[in-house]
């Protein structure tokens, strides 16, 4: 019987390659797509999967919604990755994202409750939530310290996501993601606005680069390699919680030289500090350890930081060539 799934986040980054794996492997794939007045499909026709997918308007903070899109897609496993999940912006709507990025995620827990209480879900939750860290190398047992609203939002989210597990026996399993980019990451995001840079100081667009933090270090992976740990972690015979990262943290400063490195350019001579991307409460250094998902699903990133960084900038020169 063909399996049927639902992408909530199905137009973002994670979501778009979320959806062609699950297509490749046969499934049925339905999207929960919130309305929008500007053009949020581009990352499934880049994919080429935009006529492949079902998409079910709805939004995450309006249960009808939630309820409807369970109901008209019958769907067996559900991923939850819709969000606010731009960390700079919880600042500044920290109840939307509150809404959104937390309540969101309740929303879709009680419309499979209420519908089919024995679809799976996956939760996505994030590296965020161990923020100020806690331990050097941080696993499923190390302690949370979230440090903004949007941290705060999905750790309220990863415990739901627990409670509906133990409370009422669901199938619900929380990915603690690391950093994860492609080329089809968002702009605002620091991989994709560095690559983004690097090309048009290339083809002669622009001159300058204007960061904040860039002592910050993260855990950072590519995106097509961890949306297979999301579907592994849904046919396991039982629901759990795993860190997926590469084990390897960088700083933003040598992930920006690999970058710049690649069109033969140096970074010092392009990166301009602006205290206007500093954040209220930084998270100085992540860095997970993925042995439990090695060891109980089998996953492991394959994708090291240069070639990913590679593959970015690349990707960023053809679109702007072909922009023109
Ligand atoms: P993304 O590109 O920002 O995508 C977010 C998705 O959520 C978009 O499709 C967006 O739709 C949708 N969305 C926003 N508000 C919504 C609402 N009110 N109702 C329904 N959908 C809504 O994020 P991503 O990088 O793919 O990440 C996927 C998930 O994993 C997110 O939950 C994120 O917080 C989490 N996560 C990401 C990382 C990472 O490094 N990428 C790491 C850990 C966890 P529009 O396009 O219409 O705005
Ligand atoms: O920042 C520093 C910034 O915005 C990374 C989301 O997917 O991953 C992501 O959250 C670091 C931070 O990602 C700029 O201060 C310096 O230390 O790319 P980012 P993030 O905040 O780590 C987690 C796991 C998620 O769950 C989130 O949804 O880079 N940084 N200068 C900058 N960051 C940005 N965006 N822009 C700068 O100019």
């Amino acid at each position: 019987m063909t399996k049927r799934a639902l992408v909530t986040g199905v137009t973002g980054q994670d979501g778009a390659y979320l959806a062609k794996l699950l297509l490749d492997k046969g499934y049925m794939v339905y999207g929960l797509h919130a309305r929008r007045a500007t053009d949020t499909l581009w990352r499934l026709r880049y994919l080429d999967i935009l006529d492949r997918v079902h998409l079910l308007e709805g939004d995450l903070t309006d249960l009808a919604s939630t309820i409807r899109s369970m109901v008209k897609s019958e769907a067996d496993e559900v991923y939850n990755l819709g969000a606010q999940s731009f960390v700079a912006t919880s600042w500044m709507q920290p109840i939307l994202t509150g809404y959104v990025t937390g309540l969101g995620a309740v929303n879709m827990l009680e419309a499979i409750r209420l519908t089919n209480p024995k679809a799976r879900f996956y939760q996505a939750s994030t590296s965020e939530m161990f923020g100020k860290i806690q331990e050097p190398m941080q696993s499923e047992s190390t302690p949370f310290y979230p440090r903004s609203p949007y941290g705060v939002a999905k750790l309220y989210a990863h415990w739901m996501t627990v409670n509906y597990r133990e409370s009422f026996g669901m199938h619900a399993s929380s990915g603690i993601l690391f950093n994860h980019e492609s080329p089809l990451r968002g702009i605002e995001f620091v991989t994709r606005k560095v690559t983004d840079a690097v090309a048009r100081i290339k083809l002669g667009k622009q001159k300058e680069l204007r960061l904040g933090n860039i002592d910050a270090k993260r855990d950072w992976g590519y995106a097509g390699d961890y949306v297979k740990a999301m579907w592994l972690m849904l046919q396991q015979n039982a629901p759990d919680d795993f860190v997926v990262a590469t084990g390897r943290t960088t700083t933003v400063r040598d992930m920006c030289r690999i970058a710049f490195e690649r069109v033969g350019l140096n970074y010092e001579q392009h990166v301009v500090i602006d205290e206007k991307f500093f954040r209220p409460a930084e998270v100085e250094v992540l860095l997970g350890n993925p042995a439990k998902a090695k060891e109980k699903l089998g996953w492991e990133a394959t994708t090291k930081l240069e070639t990913l960084r590679h593959m970015m900038v690349d990707a960023e020169l053809e679109r702007g060539r072909r922009e023109g």
